[in-house]
Order: structure tokens, then sequence, then C-alpha cells
């Protein structure tokens, strides 16, 4: 046995000591005293430093309660009546044997922690060696488990429901060979909206068809929430793309979450998701879309949550907070988006048998009711902290449009018993026709804007969708004023084609005047834009239907041609900046509601009426067709969880 090297007090190193018998056979005798004592010192002061260690180390039991932790494991039954004795919250058996075996326990313990720590080394010493990509792809394993966990807690069956008698879905073939190829020829501009979508922007909301990349607005929030494919859905569905249909189907089964921090238009939201979702779901039949329109719709519920129940225009999908837009006069929120909720929340309670859907409409409808109304007419904005009405601008077209629409389409969709929402709709149609409607020097009937109680002449593109409802209102109007509304929507069709027929591209500007010698032009340079909207397109198949007019198809033919020659490029299709210019420039997007209306609305013009009849199913402000619910004498009542 060795001794380490002994440094003496002068630092003079001294040759290394062996005190073994046979270490120093031959010197033992020679040793002089003061070797012998200097031997003696060190041993006397190690001797001191073994006693004094005995003392001053610190008592590890005094600390294992917390070092460890492990009381109950070490000692799990207290029983201080068969001789333990407790120190400190630690229990101690006084027998010698318990304490060897606490002791072999403790070490036990030890080198399992010790073994534990090495483990946990490795695994971090092995996932530093691995590339990031490798981590992500762990991280993002881990993340689809927790989400699947997640989905099936939320994808409980919903309470089954009487299913509203489904007609029509598919089908429509025209018999005329012409009319079928012009059918043909716009299911091929979907496939080329579609394909492309699915190669460039698949997932995002909207698509970039120059750029060739997705694209998004703040209506939308700042998610991927696949915009595009929710609202083609249906149209898909109606054109037999079932293959197409399916790959949409499958992206919203394993992507669409709304789980996401996330600030988004609960109008556009609820038009586009919550209606294209339900719309597939009644075509379909397959419960994954009614079980996200259900999750989403909770989601905007936190929106309501104002002192007066009038929704913010915004809110985040994750934390619930609502706000107004920035813009809206006095932090108001906005009728046609407070307005334009009714249909698909209906269905909702319809569907899931909760009321809360429905209470919350009609809770706006009854606050509404009991406003007054500047010379009979609603505006624009009302403040949901104060229930007032902000500045007294009245419109059919942007800011008040589909709130009109929605009180006509409550009561058909409610199989024309919602007569408090005909009421509605009767009254708030006659002080539009009293105020805003007027006709031009050249003979243009036109919808013009309220401002203050002074008439602006000037009509929006998104106005023109007023003469398919004035169409779709005439049966059933007050006084037996059928013939009027239908020849009133017949002028606004009339006037909203001129729109179309007076520039180069023969596509409609987004507002036109009807000012001194102006009729039915854009003036401004920032109005003379067509970004694929559906309005004119939509109020010529509404026509049709009611009038069989063959001029409908040949104006919705005109538009058709005019969109697949200046819009389409190789991409997509594409809004134009100017349509008075020969030579357009591209605004590079392709927005959802080509797919989910323009396309739609010109398929269903070149089909017959036996697809998706008018009787049996009602279409919401962003086309997506939703059943009409044949309820006897109430409003709702068809759920029988419900009643
Ligand atoms: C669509 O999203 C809906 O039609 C909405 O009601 C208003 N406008 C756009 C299309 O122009």
């Amino acid at each position: 046995m060795t001794t380490p090297a002994l440094l003496p007090l002068s630092g003079r190193r001294l040759p290394p000591l062996n005190l073994g018998a046979s270490a120093f056979p031959h010197h033992r005798a020679t040793l002089r005293l003061s070797e012998k004592f200097i031997l003696l010192l060190i041993l006397s002061a190690f001797i001191t430093l073994c006693f004094g260690a005995f003392f001053f180390l610190p008592d590890s039991s005094k600390h294992k309660r917390f070092d460890l932790g492990l009381e109950d494991v070490l000692i799990p039954h207290v029983d201080t009546s068969k001789g333990g004795k407790n120190l400190g919250g630690f229990l101690i058996h006084g027998q010698g044997h318990d304490e060897h075996r606490h002791r072999e326990e403790e070490e036990r313990l030890r080198n399992k922690i010790r073994a534990d720590h090495e483990k946990a080394l490795e695994e971090a010493k092995e996932k530093l060696k691995k590339s990031r990509d490798e981590i992500q792809a762990e991280i993002q394993t881990e993340k689809n488990k927790v989400v699947q966990e997640l989905k099936k807690k939320d994808s409980k069956p919903l309470p089954p429901v009487p299913l509203p008698n489904l007609v029509g879905i598919n089908s429509g073939e025209p018999a005329d060979p012409d009319i079928r190829e012009r059918r043909n020829k716009i299911k091929e501009m979907m496939k080329h909206a579609w394909d492309n979508y699915r190669q460039y922007g698949w997932g995002h909301n909207e698509l970039k068809p120059i750029a060739r990349k997705g694209h998004s607005t703040n209506i939308f929030g700042n998610s991927q929430m696949g915009a595009t494919i929710v609202d083609a859905l249906d149209t898909l569905y109606i054109m037999g793309l079932h293959d197409e249909f399916r790959e949409g189907q499958e992206w919203i089964d394993k992507n669409l979450d709304f789980s996401v921090n996330s600030e988004v238009s609960v109008f556009e939201v609820n038009i586009r998701f919550i209606g294209g979702l339900l719309a597939a779901y009644y075509l379909s039949g397959q419960e994954v879309f009614k079980i996200k329109a259900v999750q989403l719709a909770g989601k905007l519920l936190p929106a309501f949550n104002t002192p007066t129940g009038i929704p913010w225009a915004m809110v985040n999908l994750k934390s619930g907070v609502g706000r107004n837009w920035g813009w809206a006069s006095a932090g108001s929120s906005i009728l046609a988006e407070f307005g334009t909720l009714h249909m698909e929340f209906v269905h909702l309670s319809y569907l899931t048998g909760d009321p809360v859907y429905y209470n919350k409409v009609m809770h706006i409808r009854k606050l509404l009711q009991k406003m007054d109304r500047p010379n009979g007419l609603y505006p624009n904005y009302l403040n949901p902290r104060t229930g007032r009405w902000g500045q007294h601008h009245t419109s059919v077209g942007g800011l008040g449009d589909s709130f009109y629409e929605y009180l006509l389409k409550a009561w058909l969709m409610s199989d024309k018993t919602d007569m408090e929402a005909r009421k509605m709709y009767d009254d708030a149609i006659e002080a539009i026709e009293k105020h805003l409607i007027r006709k031009s020097n050249g003979g243009l009937t036109f919808i013009g804007e309220w401002k203050n109680g002074h008439l602006e002449r000037k009509m929006g593109h998104l106005t023109c969708f007023a003469g398919g409802m004035f169409a779709l209102g005439a049966d059933g109007s007050r006084d037996d004023k059928a013939g009027h509304y239908l020849q009133l929507g017949a002028e606004i069709a009339h006037t909203c084609h001129e729109s179309y027929d007076r520039t180069t591209l023969k596509l409609g500007p987004e507002a036109f005047k009807f000012d001194g010698g102006v009729e039915a032009v854009a003036v401004r340079q920032n109005e003379k834009y067509y970004i694929l909207r559906p309005e004119v397109i939509e109020t010529y198949w509404y026509m049709w239907r009611f009038t069989h007019d063959p001029k409908y198809r040949q104006w919705g033919w005109e538009a058709a041609q005019a969109i697949d020659k200046y819009c389409r490029v190789s991409g997509g299709f594409s809004g134009v900046k100017d349509v008075y210019s020969s030579s357009p420039t591209y605004d590079d997007v392709q927005q959802s509601f080509f797919l989910a209306e323009t396309l739609k609305y010109l398929y269903l013009l070149f089909s017959d009426d036996d697809l998706l009849p008018l009787d049996n199913w009602v279409f919401n402000t962003e086309a997506h067709p939703l059943p009409v619910l044949h309820l006897a004498n109430t409003t709702l009542s068809g759920n029988p969880a419900y009643r």
C-alpha cells in the first residue's frame, strides 16, 4: 500500500514513505529520533482529522426527507407503538437490524438515482447528435400525438337529428347540348382554379396565381385555415368532382384546427367556414364537417360577450378576446356582419340540440326590433357597448347588404313560418325603395347610398345581389306585390349588366355612378377593379330560375367568357385592376368566393332547375346551400333533443 506524497512545511519534497512491515527491512533500527518525532506528528494529525470528520461532517439523515423525498418508500408503515421513533418527521426504527435494512435501502435508491441521471445524460447526448430536422420531426410527432388525443376528446358524436328532406343534390344535366357544353366549360374553370390552388396554395387561405404561392388577408387572421378548401367543397360536390372533394375532406379532417392564436372576422368565418362546412355536411352526410362546424362556432361565441350582446367584428380564436374594426364609426359593429349569422346559427342549434346559437341571433333580432330607425332605415353602424347607432349611413351594398338578405332567408329557411323575419324584411325593403332606389336620367334603376339624409347616386358591385333578393322575396310579399318585386329584380339585373357592358373587358367595376352625364360607369380610379365577385351572376341566376328568360343565360355566358379571357392565368384566376383598360394588370389574388360563389352560380345557371331547387334549399350569403327546415308553426323545433 502506498501513501500519497506529503509536503513538509518547509516545502522540500520528501521521498515517498512506505509504512508497511517490509518497507525498510534494513533501516528500521537506523531511524533517528527527530525522524520518529516527525512521523508521530504526522500520524497524530491524521488521527485528529479522522476524528473531526466523524463529528463535523453533515448528518445526511437530516436531509433525507428533502433530498430524496423517499420517506414513504423507505419506511412505508409508520407505527411508533412498535419501537420506532419519529425524528423530525422522518421515522427511524430502533432495532439494529432495521437500521441495516434502512442503509441498504438507501444505498439502493442512491444507485437508482445515479443510474437514472446517467441514463438522462446519455439520452441528452444522443439528442445532441441528431440533426435539427430530426429533432423537429420528433417534436412534431409528439405534438401530433397530443392533437390526436384532443381530437378524440372533441369528436364526441352529436345527438342524432332527423335530417331535412335533401332533394336535388346532384345532376341537373341540361338536355340542350349547347347549354351542356357551357356547363362543362364552367366545370373546367373550376378544375383550373382548384388544381392550381392545390398545387401552389394548398392549406393557405387563398392563392396568388401569378406568384404561385399562398395568400391571406386579415379577415382570416394569421393562420393557414384552408379557406379556399372549405369554401369550395360544395361546388366540387355538385359538379361531381368527387376526388377533389375527398382531398378537401381529408385535409379538413387532419389539419383544420381552430385552437390557434389568431384574430378572425366573425362574419367571414361564419359565412365561409361554418356555412361551407354545414353545406358540405348536408350534401355528403360526412360527420366530420358537422363536428368541425360546431367546434368553430364554439370559438366564435365569446365575440358575443359585449354589454349589449351585439358581437364584436373580430375575435381571437384562442383567447376569445373580441374587438371592432378600427375604421368603423365610433367603435361600432357592422350591420352586415352581426346581421349575417342567423341562417348558420339556427342550423347549428338544429343539429346540436343546443339553443345557445339560436338564442344569440334571436337576441340581436329583438334588440334591433326595439330600436328607432331614422326614416325606417337601418344604419350600417351600431355600438355594441352603448347599443346606439353610429353614423346614419344606410347601404344595400357593403356594410348593409346581407343583413336584409338574411331577414328574407330566415323566413324562407323556416319553411315560411318565421313571420317576424318576413315582416322586418318587408318593412326594410319598403323604406329602401322609398329613400334609396331611383331611376337615372337614362332610365336605369339603381340603388344609391344614404348618408346623413343625403342620397349618394353611386351603386356598388356588391349591391347588385339585390336584384336576386327582390326576385326571391317576390313570392309572399306584402299586398301581393310579387309582380312589382320581380320587375324590380329585373331592372337591377339590367342596370348591373349595363355596368359590365360599358367596360372594355365586359367585367363590372367595384362601384359605378349615376351623376350628371355618367350612367353605370366608375369614375374614380380606385373603383375600377374587378376581383372575381359573384353578385351580378348571382342575380342572373335567380332571375333565370324565376323567369326562364334566356337573356340571363346569355349575360351569364358573356361574364364567364370575359373572366376566362381576362382573369385566367396559367396559375389560376386573378382579379384585374382596371376593367376599362385594354391591357389590364392583375391583382394576383384568387379569392375563395370565386370558387364558392361565382363558379357555383354560373354552373347552376347552365343546369336544370332540379339541381338544388329553391323550394328545398336556401343559399347563405357565400352561396352555401342549407336545407329548408320544414318545421311546423315555430322557427325552430326540429331537433327532438331541443324541445
Ligand atoms: C362574399 O364573401 C359574400 O357574398 C359576402 O356577402 C359579400 N361579398 C363577398 C363576395 O363579393
